[in-house]
């Protein structure tokens, strides 16, 4: 069972157990490679992330500003910043940023956007199977315009959180559009 307080003791009142020469706390992954979740963030947009790996996240995108929109093999950055507190960042082919906070255990996440202004005036032309289309994505992105940049920080709860197991190119192989009616509303 969830024990509430163990988690508040272990995640903030530990010791301090990092230095200068030392920064980096204990990296124990376990808890979110290998894993899916789907997620609601506060302004409705839903999103599904799957850890491939510690350094690779396969997604779709449910709903939102740029919805129907899905990404294989997304190289990341993720970090263990406490015991279950994960951190994902990443900079994606359009240039737009993610840095994604994940507490799977008390079913929080904490997402920050910052999309290139063309993707805030035409989001749609990034609504597509990333893969096919690497080249567009980078020349769009090269063209602009980038600046002023959106910045979309939003809490989400996470509806859906499950151990699929690592570098599974089944557990994402479908457009978001194509899947069965009501699909992403599964939760646990
Ligand atoms: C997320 C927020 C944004 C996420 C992905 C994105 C997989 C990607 C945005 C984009 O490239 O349009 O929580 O999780």
């Amino acid at each position: 069972m969830f024990d509430r307080k163990l988690v508040w003791s272990k995640t903030f009142a530990m010791e301090i157990t990092t230095s200068v020469a030392q920064p980096e706390p204990p990296q124990d992954l376990s808890g979110i490679v290998g894993h899916r979740f789907i997620y609601t963030y506060a302004n409705g947009w839903q999103y599904e992330m799957y850890v491939k790996n510690a350094t690779t996240i396969d997604y779709r995108i449910h709903s939102g500003h740029v919805g129907g929109r899905w990404v294989k093999d997304q190289t990341v950055d993720l970090v263990a910043l406490a015991p279950g507190v994960f951190k994902v960042s990443w900079n994606e082919p359009t240039g737009t940023s993610v840095v994604v906070n994940v507490l799977p255990e008390a079913r929080v996440l904490h997402g920050t956007i910052f999309f290139p202004h063309w993707v805030e005036l035409d989001g749609q032309k990034t609504v597509l199977f990333q893969n096919d289309h690497l080249d567009d994505m980078r020349r769009y992105r090269d063209e602009g315009p980038t600046y002023p940049i959106y910045v979309v920080p939003e809490f989400a709860h996470i509806t859906l959180f499950e151990h699929v197991g690592a570098d599974d190119d089944t557990v994402i192989d479908t457009a978001p559009g194509d899947l069965p009616a009501g699909w992403s509303e599964r939760s646990n």
